[in-house]
Order: C-alpha cells, then structure tokens, then sequence
C-alpha cells in the first residue's frame, strides 16, 4: 500500500508538557513519524508519496472559522509578547464561565480553544498541522482513486481535536476532515474505526449528531484515563445520529485476549453498518511498553489487528495517531498494515 509522508511535521516540536506537577519533555516527538517511515522503507511495505495541497477548504468541512484564524495566528500573537517558549494555556473557560465571547488576548485564547495543556504551540505549528491534513486527505484520494488501502502518517495526530478546540497533541482532526472529504466525494457512508488507546473524542464530537460517519472507539476507561470528560459507554450519539457512536471502554491493564473481543464486536457493528469507505484512526499506544498508557498488547499482535480489519473487506484508509514507545512504534504500526496487506 501506499504511504503518504511530508518532512513538515518535524516543524511541530513542543519542548514541554505538563505530567505529575512538572514540565516535561513531550512524549508526541518529531521521531515517531521517522521512525514508522523507516520501517515502511525496510519492509518494503509500498511506494512513498508526499501530500497534495488541499488548501482550507476540507478543514473548514470540519473546523469552525474562527479555530482555525486561532491556529494560524497564535504564534505570531504569543511571539509578539517577546515569549520564546512554546504557547501553552493556563486557563480554561469552564461551567457558568463565559463560553460564547471569543476572548483577544493570546493567554485567553490559548485556553479559550483548547481542553488541556498538552498540545505546545510552535513557530513552525501551523504548517505542520497543515501539512498533516494534507497527508491524510492524500491518501483518502488514493482509496477514493480505487485503491484497496492507504496509508497516512500523518504527525502531529489529531482526534482529540474537535471542532473548535485542540488537546492531546492535536490541532486538526486529520481523520474527520479524511472522513467528510469521503463524504462530500460521494461516499454514502463512511466508518471510522478508532484503536488508540486514548478515546477520540474529538472525532466523536465531531459526527456525534450524525448518522452517515460511524464512530466505534476502542480505548481505556475515561474514568481512570485521558482524555477523562469524554467516551463512556453510554455515550451513543444524538439526535439523527443515536446509535452511531460507539464506544468500547476497557480497564488499565487490559490484554490482548480482551481487546481483540472488543475488536470483534466492534467490527460486526462496522459490517452491520456497511460503510462504503472505512478510516482507521491507527494509535499503537496499546503496546505494552508504552510509556503514558496501560494496556498490555504486544508487537505480534498488531499482525492479527491489521488481519481483522482487512476481513472487513472496505477501502481502507489508515491515519496514524498515538503511540510514545517511539523505539517500535514503527514495528508496531506497520504490522498492523503488514497483517493487512497479507489478509485476502
Ligand atoms: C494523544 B493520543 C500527561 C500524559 C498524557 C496527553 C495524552 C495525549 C495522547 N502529560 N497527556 O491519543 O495518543
Ligand atoms: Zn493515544
């Protein structure tokens, strides 16, 4: 299968975020994508293309106006301050606070489109993040071209990215703006099956009143685990769109035997549906030797991941999200395309 890769993401390097009281340094590193890229060359795994230029308006499809005018400035507003660090917010416009006045000054409207502190601004940010999009829609256009699969690695990740706010290392969801490009295409249908360890809520925030994108996420129990305020089990989409969020919440410490019982159900849901186009939002921080995640799947088993999903039997696009155990994140990511591929 194709991979599609731009060099712009090594532009997005945070120096620090917030973990146990202390500033630390951020575990969404520019190695990750060369890493994955390295092992897509030694594997031999397809051809490497870089991105096409979409320009704004797929992200418009899904970010509001003013999110995005906030992504494209906010370097420039911070930096003007005389502030050399990266851009982090350190406070948040919560219940009974003012949500609806979009605030000026830089410190308001770092907070003000955001839900955490772990998502640093950089000068090179804003082309990072574009170019991440552009990476994902590139490869949407190969499937929608006939294609049996692509692959986008794209870096920085983006589904805890909504509609009009950033968090968890991502600034635009590259998966959702893959998934309404597919939509506005042609595709009558499309499912986004979500296997990072952390709940995409963004994504889910996204089609949440929607029945034509389905939302099936496999991920740790928000209760103990980030992104914490979204992705129980009872949260199953409104309105039109009831029963078209699925959530798969599991405990810390979870193995492969009970993830893959959750895949399987999540899949029949997924072939119920009968989505013309499937976008895998692939995170590979369910790996036992993940740093800042608590599931226990190991490298082989992301082989019997991508063999799973191929016997769904959809054009398939893959989007590279999380995964911090950066020495296999390559492994681990391209077994799972790699058990694909060798799927029938
Ligand atoms: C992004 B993705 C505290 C540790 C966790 C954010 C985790 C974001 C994960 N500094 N903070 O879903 O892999
Ligand atoms: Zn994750």
């Amino acid at each position: 299968m194709i991979t599609v890769y731009s060099e712009l993401h090594k532009l997005h390097h945070g120096r620090g975020e917030w973990m146990a009281g202390q500033l630390v340094p951020v575990f969404e590193m520019p190695r990750r994508a060369e890493i994955i890229l390295s092992r897509v060359q030694e594997v031999r795994l397809g051809e490497v293309i870089g991105p096409q230029e979409f320009g704004l308006d797929p992200i418009l499809r899904v970010h509001s106006p003013n999110y995005v005018r906030f992504l494209q400035t906010a370097w420039a507003e911070w930096s003007k301050l005389g502030r050399t660090h990266d851009a982090l917010p350190y406070a948040w416009p919560v219940r009974r606070m003012n949500q609806g006045l979009e605030p000026q000054q830089i410190d308001a409207r770092l907070g003000f489109f955001s839900f955490d502190a772990a998502s640093p601004i950089t000068p090179g940010t804003w082309t990072a993040v574009a170019s991440s999009a552009n990476v994902a829609l590139t490869a949407a256009e190969q499937v929608r071209g006939g294609s049996r699969a692509a692959f986008a690695l794209c870096r920085p990740p983006g589904h805890h990215a909504a509609q009009d706010y950033m968090g968890g290392y991502c600034f635009l969801n590259n998966a959702a703006i893959a998934a309404q490009y597919l939509r506005d295409q042609g595709a009558e249908r499309v499912a986004i099956l979500d296997v990072d360890y952390h709940h995409g809520n963004g994504t889910q925030a996204i089609f949440y009143p929607r029945a034509d994108v389905l939302v099936v996420n496999l991920h740790a129990d928000p209760r103990v685990e980030y992104p914490y305020f979204l992705g129980h089990a009872d949260e199953r989409g409104e309105g039109a769109g009831e029963g078209y969020t699925l959530n798969y919440p599991m405990p810390w410490g979870t193995e492969f035997p009970a993830w893959m019982e959750r895949l399987e159900h999540a899949c029949r849901q997924i072939q119920a549906y009968g989505p013309e186009v499937l976008v895998v939002s692939l995170g590979v921080d369910t790996f036992r030797g993940d740093p800042i995640s608590q599931f226990r799947l190991e490298s082989p088993d992301y082989l019997r991941v991508g063999e799973r999903i191929a016997r769904l039997g959809r054009p398939t696009l893959f989007v590279m999200e999380g995964g911090y155990a950066v020495e296999e994140i390559g492994l681990n990511a391209v077994n799972v395309l790699q058990g694909f591929e060798d799927t029938a």
